[in-house]
């Protein structure tokens, strides 16, 4: 597609500013990632609002994006060769963002990978396996109540995880490396994620975040990020 406006998605959600990145999303794990890396990288945007309450995103318009019928996705209209591009699945869009822009991912081609490994380890492990504990523990409770295989399966699967993370992070800041110019893609992929046991699952207790020491101090330090504060808030409310 040539232009903006050959997207389907825009007649659902014209955009405002044609020229900059319209993001579709909204402030789940998944979704600030996208919103703190365009905030970290200052790169104009326009955020609109998928609502699952009435149900946008099995829209034939967000569908015509991300036949996957999930947040967030993106359109760039200023893509490679200067040719509009979509894009989904959150990794992708990060990759994208940092290729773009030279930022957010090491120059040198083994840090590169590495940073890769692990946005790779967020999108297949983390990512889905705290979305289950989340599910059960949290909004599927009463279907489990007299089961509790799924919660301890799920928990057990968390912990593990988090130590995985604790071990990285153990004598870093950030995933990538002890000084804060090391913060990445990595980061921002994963931190959400952790946030969100306590934030959106209130599970802080029942898992034990705070037996990782360095996470926590790790998700505080991405948390703060002026760049993070204002990602979580996108889109705002209507
Ligand atoms: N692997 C996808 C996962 C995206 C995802 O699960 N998004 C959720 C919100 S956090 C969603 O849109 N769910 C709506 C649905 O499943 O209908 C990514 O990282 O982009």
């Amino acid at each position: 597609m040539s232009r903006l406006s050959d997207f389907p998605i825009t007649q659902k959600w014209p955009p405002k500013d044609p020229d900059v990145i319209q993001l579709y999303s909204l402030p789940t794990p998944n979704g600030v990632k996208i919103s703190i890396a365009l905030e970290e990288l200052e790169l104009p945007y326009e955020a609109h609002r998928v609502s699952f309450g009435t149900d946008d995103q099995m829209s034939p318009e967000f569908l015509s994006l991300n036949p996957n019928n999930k947040i967030p996705a993106i359109i760039d209209p200023h893509g490679p060769e200067d040719t509009p591009v979509g894009l989904f699945e959150s990794g992708a869009i990060l990759l994208y963002l940092a290729e773009k822009t030279g930022r957010l991912i090491p120059n040198d081609p083994i840090g590169r990978y590495e940073t890769i490994q692990w946005v790779m380890f967020q999108m297949g492990g983390v990512g889905p396996m705290f979305g289950q504990f989340g599910h059960f523990y949290k909004y599927a409770a009463d279907k489990v109540a007299n089961n509790p295989y799924p919660v301890e399966r799920y928990k057990k699967e968390v912990r593990r995880l988090l130590g995985v993370l604790e071990g990285r992070l153990r004598d870093r800041k950030f995933i990538m490396g002890e000084d804060y110019s090391a913060y990445s893609i990595a980061d921002i992929a994963l931190f959400p994620w952790v946030r969100g046991l306590s934030v959106g699952y209130d599970a802080e207790d029942v898992l034990r975040v705070s037996d990782f020491k360095a996470v926590t101090a790790w998700v505080e330090r991405c948390s703060d990020r002026p760049a993070s504060v204002k990602g979580f808030s996108v889109p705002a409310e209507v």
